[in-house]
């Protein structure tokens, strides 16, 4: 049975015995600019484009627009291709500096995801990639409409899904054993006809990905799955 949805803010939640995943929320991180012009210079001056992706033979969409920010060494290679990240535009270097003052560790890339509307979503999935380390600090900061975030355990499928209302302008930060022991999704939604933007900064630490193994095979899951 699933819980009702939880806002944790400014609480900490540790991992007691696996129970509960290792985050913070932030629930409005302090910023200079005024939200309404931040979610505008995001909106027009990130690179947003649409990602296909080939299921069972057919190709479609991803359910959201997203972009890869990042230093120029922060790469990332699937399906033996090579990925490299955009230069860091001013909006996003801003941020950047705010979050990981936040989050207390420092960040060289940044994915953002666009969800148009309600109908745009990623399903479940742990960011795992080889290249983000064994136990990752990922910084997710979310300014538009209000989402909820679902985290299911991969561990125990009896813990039931907790359910983090995410407001604008609120800072998620994962650590520890998060993506390890949890799969985490946002889910569609009717009730919001409204875009939100989410930006998740991450360390790319390792460059010696192989050919044969997708790190971002569970991103691919997920959004096979959305
Ligand atoms: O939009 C969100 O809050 C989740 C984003 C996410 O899970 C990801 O980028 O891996």
């Amino acid at each position: 049975m699933d819980t009702s949805p939880t806002s944790l803010g400014g609480v900490f939640v540790s991992c007691i015995m696996n129970t509960y995943p290792s985050i913070e929320l932030v629930n409005r991180l302090e910023y200079d600019n005024d939200e309404s012009s931040l979610f505008t210079t995001l909106f027009n001056d990130v690179a947003w484009r649409d990602e296909p992706i080939t299921m069972f033979g057919k190709t479609v969409l991803q359910p959201r627009r997203v972009a890869w920010y990042g230093d120029e060494h922060a790469r990332y290679t699937y399906s033996g291709i090579e990925h490299r990240p955009l230069p860091w535009i001013p909006i996003l270097q801003d941020l950047r500096q705010v979050v990981e003052t936040q989050a207390g560790a420092s960040f060289n890339s940044v994915l953002c995801n666009l969800y148009r509307d309600g109908r745009d979503s990623m399903g479940y999935h742990s960011d795992d990639e080889p290249e983000l380390g064994s136990e990752p600090v990922i910084a997710s900061f979310s300014i538009g409409a209000e989402r909820t975030l679902h985290f299911r355990s991969r561990i125990d499928h009896d813990i039931p899904t907790i359910k983090i209302m995410l407001p604008s302008m609120s800072l998620l930060i994962m650590r520890g054993t998060t993506q390890q022991l949890w799969k985490h999704a946002l889910p569609k939604t009717t009730r919001c006809q409204s875009p939100r933007i989410n930006l998740t900064f991450r360390t790319v630490t390792s460059l010696d990905v192989g050919l044969d193994r997708h790190p971002i095979d569970s991103k691919l899951n997920a959004i096979r799955k959305a």
